[in-house]
C-alpha cells in the first residue's frame, strides 16, 4: 500500500503526527502538497483533494490521507487507521480504544498551543492578537502544560508499575511518537518554560529520547523530510510568549 499524505507543505504541523507514524513504520508514502505541481503536487493538488475529492468523503482540513479509495481526515482518526496497519496501535480493542483517547488528548493540547499565538482568530497576524497573545501563552506555560504534561506522566508511571517504558501496553504507539513530538515542539516554542518543567516529567523526558533514538526516526530527523521548526507552524518562537 503506497499512502498518500496531504498535508501543507512548508510546516511540520499537525500532518507531522502522521508523518512520523509513517517515517517510524518505514511506510511506503508520499507527501504529496510537497511535490513539484508538475508531478500532481504542490497545494493545489492539496486543495483540489480537500474540496473535490474524486473518492468522496471531503476534509474541513488537512492533514487527510489516501490510502487506496479511502479519504481520511482529523489527525486522531488517520493515526487510529494507521496505527494497527504499522504496527503502532495494540492489537486487541481496549488498548486501541486507550490509545486513540491519549491521541485525542493530544490533539487538544495541539489546539491550546496553537491558540496561545493566535487567541483571538488564525485569521488575523500574530502581532494584531499580541497582547491577548501574551495572557494565553502565560495560562498555557502556567496551568495548561503542567497539567496536560503532569498527566501524560502519570500514564507513564502508571505504565512503568508493569515495567513498561511506553505509554500503552509493552511496545512504542503512535501516542509515544505523539509524545515526543510535543516535547521537541515546546522545546522549541518555550525553551525557558520547557527547562522549568522539564525536572517534573523525568518519564516524558526519557519517552523523547528514546523514540528519537529510534533508527527510522533518527534518520527522518537528520533528514530534510524534516522540516525545520518554524513560525508559520503551530509551535511557535516569539520570546515574549515565553517570558
Ligand atoms: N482537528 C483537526 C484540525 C485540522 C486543522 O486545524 N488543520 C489546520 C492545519 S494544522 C488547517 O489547515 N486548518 C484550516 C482551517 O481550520 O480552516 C485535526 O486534528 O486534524
Amino acid at each position: 500500500m503506497r499512502y498518500e499524505l496531504f498535508y501543507w507543505p512548508t510546516v511540520q504541523g499537525r500532518g507531522e503526527f502522521v508523518r512520523l507514524a509513517l517515517e517510524d513504520a518505514g511506510a511506503d508514502y508520499v507527501d504529496v502538497a510537497r511535490l513539484p505541481e508538475g508531478s500532481g503536487g504542490g497545494e493545489a493538488a492539496l486543495l483540489q483533494w480537500m474540496h473535490d475529492p474524486p473518492v468522496g468523503h471531503p476534509s474541513f482540513a488537512p492533514p487527510f490521507l489516501k490510502a487506496g479509495r479511502r479519504l481520511i481526515g482529523q489527525t486522531a482518526n488517520i493515526l487510529l487507521f494507521l496505527g494497527p496497519r504499522l504496527g503502532l496501535a495494540p492489537r486487541d480493542e481496549t488498548g486501541r480504544l486507550w490509545t486513540h483517547q491519549l491521541q485525542l488528548t493530544f490533539s487538544d493540547l495541539v489546539a491550546e498551543i496553537h491558540d496561545s499565538h493566535h487567541p483571538i482568530a488564525g485569521s488575523l497576524y500574530y502581532e494584531d492578537q499580541r497582547d491577548e497573545a501574551k495572557r494565553r501563552s502565560a495560562s498555557l506555560r502556567r496551568e495548561r502544560l503542567p497539567k496536560y504534561l503532569g498527566y501524560f506522566e502519570r500514564v507513564l508511571a502508571d505504565n512503568a508499575r508493569g515495567r513498561q517504558r511506553c505509554l500503552v501496553g509493552s511496545a512504542v504507539t503512535h501516542a509515544d511518537l505523539s509524545l515526543f513530538q510535543v516535547i521537541a515542539g515546546l522545546r522549541y516554542a518555550f525553551p525557558r518554560a520547557m527547562r522549568r518543567l522539564e525536572p517534573s516529567l523525568p518519564l516524558c523526558v526519557a519517552l523523547h529520547e528514546r523514540i528519537g533514538a529510534r533508527p527510522r526516526i533518527a534518520s527522518y530527523l537528520a533528514s530534510t523530510r524534516r522540516i525545520p521548526f518554524n513560525n508559520d507552524g503551530i509551535f511557535r518562537r516569539y520570546p515574549e510568549l515565553d517570558a
